[in-house]
């Protein structure tokens, strides 16, 4: 894989953590990505909220799949360990790990296509099982890296690039995650870093399956007229418009925005995406209710944005095993070969 090292030195003046490290400290190479896509900015949230947490690196797993999100990884947190698997496949990979090392923090980085075509059946299970992660989705509804195919994600009627007609149903990766288990389930848009840092924060403190949708612009290849994120269908149709935006500008787009407004965010091709942040006095403890007010305001057009549920007492797939609480290259001989007498009790019980 190409990349470009960042320098090395930095100005002394800058702020430390309680670790004594600086924000560079938690960056990677320099991104190679197009100018402007919203999967950088999705970086820097990283970046910034494991700075905030003062977050031992080398505690931290990064685990991605194919696509220009999925080499995001190489971009933060270049001090930590990494794995880039195969197409759709991270939730295998990181549900492994985890059980082989429950000690490290583990970060999943998918896109819409990685995780909702050909890794659909592995973002259900590694989500129902309650593996203890924070899984990010960098939604942009296209197959960025293979030239901007639609992805399921996509909303149906959408126009691409090309001028092909999206005929499928879309699938919203949030809903599904609500239906399958998740004990933290988050929308945020790449854009809004006041509300993303902190929704990150909160998933990696979470002690279960955490997953985060994040809506992030695709500068190359959802920037046409035609798309569903047009303020001019979104006015004629007024359907859910429950993902992506696109840019024609190379610079990224930020959001400052107040919980309980909705914010129609203009593009500079005049296309727009109706984003809803919740309102302070938001219920996030009620599954039921959280699909409820999703699909509400998604058949107004709204995109919800915003931390929608928390299960209370959130377990994670090591409670449900009952595993052992050591990572398991940590065990040593006694643990492993408890003696003759442990066998025979063992041995007894399966008679
Ligand atoms: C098994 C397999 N099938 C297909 C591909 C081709 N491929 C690479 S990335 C990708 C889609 C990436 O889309 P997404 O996950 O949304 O990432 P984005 O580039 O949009 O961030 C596809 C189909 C592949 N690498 N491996
Ligand atoms: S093709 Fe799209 S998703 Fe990929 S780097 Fe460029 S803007 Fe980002
Ligand atoms: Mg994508």
């Amino acid at each position: 894989m190409t990349y470009l090292a960042k320098p090395k030195f930095h100005h002394p003046g800058l702020p430390k953590n309680e670790l004594g490290y600086t924000h560079r400290d938690y960056e990677g190479t320099i991104s190679t990505l197009c100018a402007g896509c919203g999967h950088d900015s999705i970086t820097a949230a990283i970046i910034q909220a494991c700075f905030e947490l003062a977050i031992e690196p080398h505690r931290v797993a990064k685990i991605s799949g194919i696509g220009c999100s999925s080499k995001t990884p190489t971009y933060f947190l270049g001090n930590s360990h990494g794995f880039n698997s195969v197409h759709g496949r991270m939730p295998s990979v990181l549900t492994g790990a985890n059980l082989a090392n429950r000690d490290l923090i583990y970060l999943g980085v998918s896109g819409d296509g990685d995780s909702a075509s050909i890794g659909l059946g592995q973002f259900a299970h590694c989500l129902r099982r309650g593996v203890n992660m924070t899984y990010i989705v960098e939604n942009n509804g296209v197959y960025g890296l293979t030239k901007g195919q639609f992805s399921a994600t996509a909303d149906r009627g959408s126009k691409s690039k090309r001028g092909v007609i999206n005929t499928d149903n879309s699938i919203d990766m949030v809903a599904m995650a609500l239906q399958l288990g998740a004990t933290f389930v988050a929308r945020s848009f790449s854009g809004d870093k006041e509300q993303l840092v902190p929704i990150i924060k909160a998933a990696i403190a979470h002690k279960g399956a955490a997953f985060l949708d994040v809506i992030s612009p695709c500068v190359a290849f959802n920037n046409h007229a035609g798309s569903t994120r047009s303020f001019d269908f979104v006015r004629e149709h007024n359907e859910a418009v429950n993902r992506l935006d696109f840019i024609s500008t190379r610079m990224p787009i930020e959001l400052k925005q107040e919980p309980g407004t909705v914010e129609i965010v203009e593009q500079h091709d005049g296309s727009t995406v109706a984003l809803r942040k919740l309102s302070a006095d938001y219920e996030i403890h009620d599954r039921s209710a959280a699909l409820g007010f999703l699909q509400h305001h998604s058949a107004k057009g709204q995109i919800v944005t915003g931390l929608l549920f928390v299960e209370k007492e959130a377990e994670d797939l090591h409670a449900h095993l009952h595993t052992v609480d050591k990572p398991l290259n940590a065990l040593g001989t006694a643990d492993l070969c408890p003696g003759q007498a442990a066998l025979d009790q063992f041995n007894a019980s399966m008679r």
